[in-house]
């Protein structure tokens, strides 16, 4: 759905959550202008039992002119309802009839979502979708500082100060807006009430330590998410504690905040286990987040996440490859298929001395084109840079166009000029050559693998997967996924 699809009814109203956040404020916020900019009317509401008493908020209201009506009570039934940051039919949007429903927002999905949806559940907040759709509608959010203002701070709410943040949507959107840091400042510092400095006081004093894995597990009682951020940044700092699992339980939610700093733990990772099937989970190795559907739990959230917890502890086997000789009698010998991948030289992109950033989901690179420099997109859609020397090692270049689909078409940015652009546009299709052996098994129990290249960041393979070493190199192992393992290898 784009937002123009929403222009052909007359009475609309648009509705976030009860309770509202910066996040749902600042989405409706950016709805409305976009239907002020095409000269048409639209309300925009909050319903609920309780009206915005939290003292960042009021702040957001007043200074940066947010046009929410509370209206606990609504007899119209307009002829296009429009919820934000929410989904309609969930229990925290208090149901208004309207003849026709559309959604915007960052969730998972819970409801049976209408034709009139945009619901992008990878994206840090839904002020992200809500910029992303404006500039897909021609307007820059830029050209009402207020609002622009606003997007930042839903953004910067809703992943724990941008700690969780991983979507590159999330970052172009950061990277564009331009905002009244003075405003932010105020709101970021009038975060917390007495009420919720207590909340995180009493959580604390209830942890409880599991002394084998050096992890801290939290519960606090219902609060704003940011207070769970707060508690484990804070708690993370103790001594022999390497992980802290923060969490609430509300009815309509389960939130909770992971912190790491051992690097045998993702916390993106561990936080995509703990929701894995529940809800969502996702962030960066050292800090992520996620949520619970309550009405999937069949007990507790605290017996659920300690569970999860243990699980996610046993189930790995932690190998370094640098000091580790796998047994390759009980290997099978495989050949490598020649594959057709894409790359793109970057001098084809910008002129050789020009600083770049690289955006791609998995991240950020920034380096400096030089004659050599290209950027291979490997066949699971990876990005990385390469060097014309080892590209031409390994890979035959053809002129053929290469095309694929991507979530996030990964794009770059000169950084002196600021313009962008994306890859696709300028990759050619190069051929692997074949002739490099292999030993490979399948996995029996899941491995955390340090490879001898990277030794403070893991890759996890699952039972399915394969453990791979390359025949000239005993310490070369890798993990190769399952159901792509037969397009790459051939048995000899
Ligand atoms: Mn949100």
């Amino acid at each position: 759905m784009e937002l123009k699809d929403l222009l052909g009814y007359e009475n609309v109203v648009i509705q976030c959550h009860d309770n509202p956040d910066a996040d749902a404020l600042a989405s409706g916020y950016a709805i409305k202008w976009f239907f002020e900019k095409n000269d048409k009317e639209a309300r925009f509401i909050y319903r609920g039992r309780n009206k915005i008493t939290k003292s960042n908020l009021l702040i957001m209201l007043e200074e940066l002119q947010v046009p929410v009506e509370y209206v606990p009570e609504m007899d119209e039934e307009p002829d296009l309802l429009i919820t934000v940051d929410c989904q309609y039919g969930q229990k925290n949007v208090t149901e208004t009839k309207a003849k026709k429903i559309a959604i915007i927002d960052h969730h998972q999905k819970t409801v049976d979502v209408p034709e009139l949806a945009n619901i992008r559940s990878n994206v840090g907040s839904c002020s992200t979708v809500c910029w992303d759709m404006l500039k897909e509608a021609g307007l820059n959010a830029n050209d009402n500082k207020e609002l622009a203002t606003a997007l930042f701070y839903g953004l910067f709410t809703d992943t724990n100060r941008l700690s969780e943040v991983s979507h590159p949507l999330d970052r172009d959107m950061l990277d564009s807006l331009l905002v009244n840091k003075s405003i932010i400042t105020e709101m970021v510092n009038s975060n917390l009430s007495f009420n919720e400095l207590q909340i995180t006081g009493k959580a604390i004093l209830n942890y409880e330590y599991h002394e084998t894995d050096k992890c801290l597990l939290i519960q606090a009682e219902e609060c704003d998410p940011c207070i769970l951020g707060v508690i484990s940044d804070f708690a993370l700092e103790t001594e022999n504690v390497d992980v802290v699992l923060a969490f609430y339980e509300s009815p309509y939610e389960v939130k909770f905040s992971v912190r790491s700093c051992t690097k045998e733990v993702h916390a993106n990772e561990l936080a995509a286990f703990l929701a894995d099937g529940l809800g969502g989970g996702g962030g960066h190795l050292l800090k992520a987040g996620g949520a619970l559907r309550p009405e999937l739990l069949t007990k507790s959230a605290k017996e659920v996440l300690e569970e999860r917890l243990r699980l996610y502890y046993e189930k790995y086997l932690i190998i370094y490859a640098k000091n580790t000789t796998l047994d390759v009698s009980k290997m099978k010998r495989y050949d490598k298929l020649t594959q057709s991948l894409g790359a793109v030289k970057l001098a084809d992109v910008f002129p050789i001395g020009t600083p770049i950033n690289i955006r791609t989901l998995e991240g950020d690179v920034d380096t400096v084109i030089d004659e050599d420099a290209y950027l291979m997109i490997g066949v699971e859609g990876e990005i990385y840079p390469i060097k014309a020397e080892k590209l031409i090692r390994s890979y035959q270049l053809t002129n053929f166009v290469y095309n694929r689909v991507f979530e996030y078409e990964p794009r770059i940015k000169n950084t002196v000029t600021g313009e962008v652009k994306k890859v696709l546009a300028y990759a050619k299709t190069v051929l692997s050559t074949g002739n490099s052996f292999i030993f490979a098994k399948k996995l029996e129990q899941p491995v955390k693998i340090f490879t001898a290249w990277t030794e403070d960041k893991y890759y996890s393979g699952q039972v399915g997967d394969y453990i791979v070493v390359r025949a000239d190199d005993e310490h070369d192992i890798y993990i190769v996924n399952g159901e792509l393992f037969d397009r790459f290898y051939k048995p000899v």
